[in-house]
Parts: structure tokens; sequence; C-alpha cells
């Protein structure tokens, strides 16, 4: 959990110029962007109503899988508790929150040792799966990501600002994207849809190059990561986030990852979650750098602390299954742990620690699972993934710092492996379909990965 660095707080600054907009610093100082509340107003209330009670001058609806969802710009002099409590007790109201920040979970500074395990042999299976990857930004050019980026292509060869596929975002052509004051932004004119991460910013990126199977900590060497597709969304509060997840699921995601966390328990948040969680989908998020116990007593972090059954928390262990001392733990709400010390991406140029590294290695597992058992539900991936990890050392003086152990990659993806069972469509190796799935020879390790990245660049 890294606090908002001097870096972020220069980010409207960076916003305004990448863009050309004509707003010079010192008045987009001067002009306080509003404070926010979500409101979920009950059925057949009228939002204008809660406008008056708040003075609000801005509302913008909820653009997903909700109704009657609305988030409302306060008055520059009016504070956000201030404006909760006005709407406390309200027949219209069913609940109001803050639009509280999602923030990366941070990563700390280079430390360990390349993680490495042989290749099970002849995992074999359908594709594309798509693993959705919501963070800051991701970076859809990055040579060794392009090629697996999730493309829409009515939008590829479409028409700038027009929603060319009819799915109800224009310009959707490798992702979505919500900015920093979405949607704040678009009542003012600057809002940005990209996907795209600020300027040097990679936490995105390398989340992203990580759940591709691009990296160093994944424990295995399968050309079937050519079949995993990334659909970027960039997302920085609970709306975005919301927003975000529903879009993922609406694009066919069937993971995805969040590297981020709120301190806020937002209930927008959740019933996005929960949304989810009736389509199938699996969420994997990075327990936390706090290096705390997540529990009902101590510390919380959501997605994590929700305890929603189709969220799947992980730890950082390093590459010799030792839990990493940054990472949060509990038995109560963290899943289990995979290696996030000292991994490397494909074109990072520093070793990367933290769960956010984590997090996407279980989500690219879940999606080399999905692959072989397309007609596996979040449920079904969760309990072969859980069932098949192992003990790890907490390095703490306890008896196990997750509920479930440490992913053991190899042995999740054995056929027949323990957990929900192979069913009869679920096992995907038969004869013939090495050609359907584009297989190509196991890769030889990260250097042979990193040139097949460049060679991609051709292609
Ligand atoms: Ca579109």
């Amino acid at each position: 959990m890294e606090p908002a660095s001097g870096r972020r707080a220069c980010l409207p600054l960076v916003l305004a110029f990448s863009m050309g907009v004509a707003i010079s610093s010192t008045a987009l100082g001067q002009q306080a962007l509003p404070e926010t509340v979500i409101v979920q107003l009950r059925p057949g209330s009228d939002p204008d109503a809660v406008r008056v009670v708040l003075e609000a001058r801005h509302l913008s609806a909820f653009h997903g899988r909700s109704s009657d969802l609305y988030l409302f710009g306060l008055p520059r002099d009016t504070r956000v508790e201030e404006a909760l409590a006005r709407l406390a007790g309200r027949a219209e109201v069913d609940y109001a929150e803050p639009n509280a920040p999602m923030i990366p979970v941070g990563e700390a500074g280079p430390g360990g040792a390349l993680a490495g395990a042989a290749a099970p042999a002849g995992v074999v299976g359908y594709g594309p799966v798509t693993v959705a990857v919501i963070d800051i930004g991701t970076d859809v050019d990055d040579p060794a990501l392009r090629d697996r980026i999730l493309r829409n292509p009515a939008e590829v060869d479409g028409l700038p600002g027009v929603d060319d596929d009819g799915n109800g975002y224009a310009d959707d052509s490798s992702g979505y994207g919500y900015d920093r004051w979405y949607p704040v932004s678009e009542w003012f004119g600057f809002g940005d849809h990209s996907p795209l991460p600020a300027e040097g910013d990679r936490h995105g990126t390398d989340a992203a190059l990580v759940a591709a199977g691009q990296a160093s900590n994944l424990g295995v060497e399968t050309a079937l990561s050519e079949n995993v597709r990334i659909l970027p969304v960039r997302a920085y509060n609970v709306w975005g986030a919301a927003e975000a997840l529903d879009y993922a699921v609406a694009r066919g995601a069937k993971v995805v990852n969040m590297s981020m966390e709120t301190s806020w328990p937002s209930e927008t948040l959740r019933a996005a979650l929960v949304r989810a969680r009736e389509a199938g989908v699996l969420v994997v998020v990075g327990a936390g750098n706090g290096g705390q116990e997540l529990s009902e007593a101590g510390a919380r972090s959501y997605p994590s602390s929700f305890g929603l059954d189709n969220v799947v928390t992980v730890a950082a262990v390093d590459s010799e299954g030792k839990l990493w001392e940054g990472s949060n733990y509990g038995q109560a709400t963290v899943d289990l742990a995979a290696v996030g010390v000292g991994v490397r991406t494909a074109s990072g140029t520093e070793a990367l620690t933290g769960t956010s590294y984590a997090s996407p290695a279980v989500a690219f597992h879940l999606a080399l699972l999905a692959m072989q058992h397309p007609d596996w539900n979040h449920a079904q991936l969760k309990e072969r993934l859980l069932a098949n990890a192992r003990p790890f050392d907490a390095g703490k003086g306890e008896a196990s710092p997750t509920r479930y152990g440490m992913l053991d990659p190899a042995r999740t993806l054995e056929p027949g492996a323990p957990g929900y069972p192979d069913g009869p469509g679920g096992r995907a190796t038969r004869p013939g379909e090495r050609d359907v799935v584009g297989l190509v020879p196991a890769l030889g390790g990260m250097a042979k990965k990193a040139e097949l990245a460049g060679q991609g660049e051709d292609r």
C-alpha cells in the first residue's frame, strides 16, 4: 500500500499538457475539481431530489450494469462527510458513499533471484482466454505485449469518436480507460478513455506482462501463453473500477486481475464484483504490500476483505517459497501466495517485487486452466487452483500465512489433478488440436522470450 507519491501529485499538469488542453497549470490548480459522492437510489426515486439536497452541480449515471446509481459533484465548499450526513436517512437513498481512490498495490525495490521450474509436458487446450487487467494504465504497444492485447476489430478499423461496434464505448479498440478524475473530467471536457498509462508509469504494463505469461515468476514455460488475451482497463477510483469490471465482463473476460486496492469498503465496488460472479468471472487481487495481517480484527484491504467467493487474494513469496516480508497475509482473507519477488518481465529493465506481480501470475495460471476447461465457471476454476496449492514457509513464526498455501503451477495444470474433477468436456487434450490452438515449441527462458518479443515487432 504505497501512499500517493509526488509523481502522482504532478499528474494534473501532465494530463493537461499531454492532451493539449488549453488549461494552464495555474488555472487548473485554482479550478479545484469537485469532490464526489456515489448514491444508490431506491427504484423510482428522482436523482434531481438528491441533487437539490446536495446543491450538486453535476451528476453522472453509472455506465454499466447497475440501475439508479449516480455520482454527484459537490460544490467547492462542501465536504464529502457533510454531503453523506445530509443524505443519511433519506427515503430515496439506498446507500451513499465516497468515490474512494483505488491505488496500485505498491511495488518495492529490486531483490530476490529469478524463479524457474520445468515446464509440465503436454499442456494443451483451446484458446484464447481473455484476462482483463484493471490497473492505472497499460502500454498496449509494448513490444512483448502488443500481440497479446484483445483487439476490437470494428474499432481498430473504425472512426475516431464513434462507437463503431455499438457496445456503448467509443474507440475501445484495445481496451478502455477511466482517468484519474473520471467522471468529473467528463464534466470539464477533458476525459480520456484510452487504457494508456501516465508517462513512465509501468505498474499496469508490468502486471499485464505477467498475466500474459511474459515474465519470470510463472513456474512454467508454455506456448499456450500466446492464447492469453489481455484486455487492459484503466481506473483510479471505485466508480471507475466498478464500470471497468462491468466492461471487462461485457467483453468476455474470464479472469480479471486487479493489482489495486482501496481502504474503503465500497458497496459500489462490491456490487460490481458480485455481478462478475454472476457471470462466472474470477477476480484476482494482490493482498497488498503493508506487511500486515489482513483479518477481522486487523487491517482491511478491498476487494480482498469483502470475502467474496469469486475473488482470489494473492500474497507474495520469493523464489525459495518464503513469504516476502512486505506482503500482507492472513488466513481470513488471503487465499494463496505466488512468486512476487525479483520478477523480470520480457520488456522491463528492473526486477520487480510486490503482490502486484504475484496476483497476475495467478491470473495467468487461471487463464491456462480455463483453456483446459473452457466450460468451467469461477467456482470450478478456483477449486482446482486452491486444491493444488502447497504449504510454504511463513517466515513469521506462524503456522500458515495464507488459507491454502502457495501456487504450485505444474501441479495445478496437471490433467486429473485434485480439486474440481475433469469433466467430459473439460480436458482439451485431443489429437489434431495443436494446429487449432497454434502451439509452438516451448520457449527456453526469458532471453528467448525477449528475443521473440523483439521479432514480434516485425510481424
Ligand atoms: Ca465500441
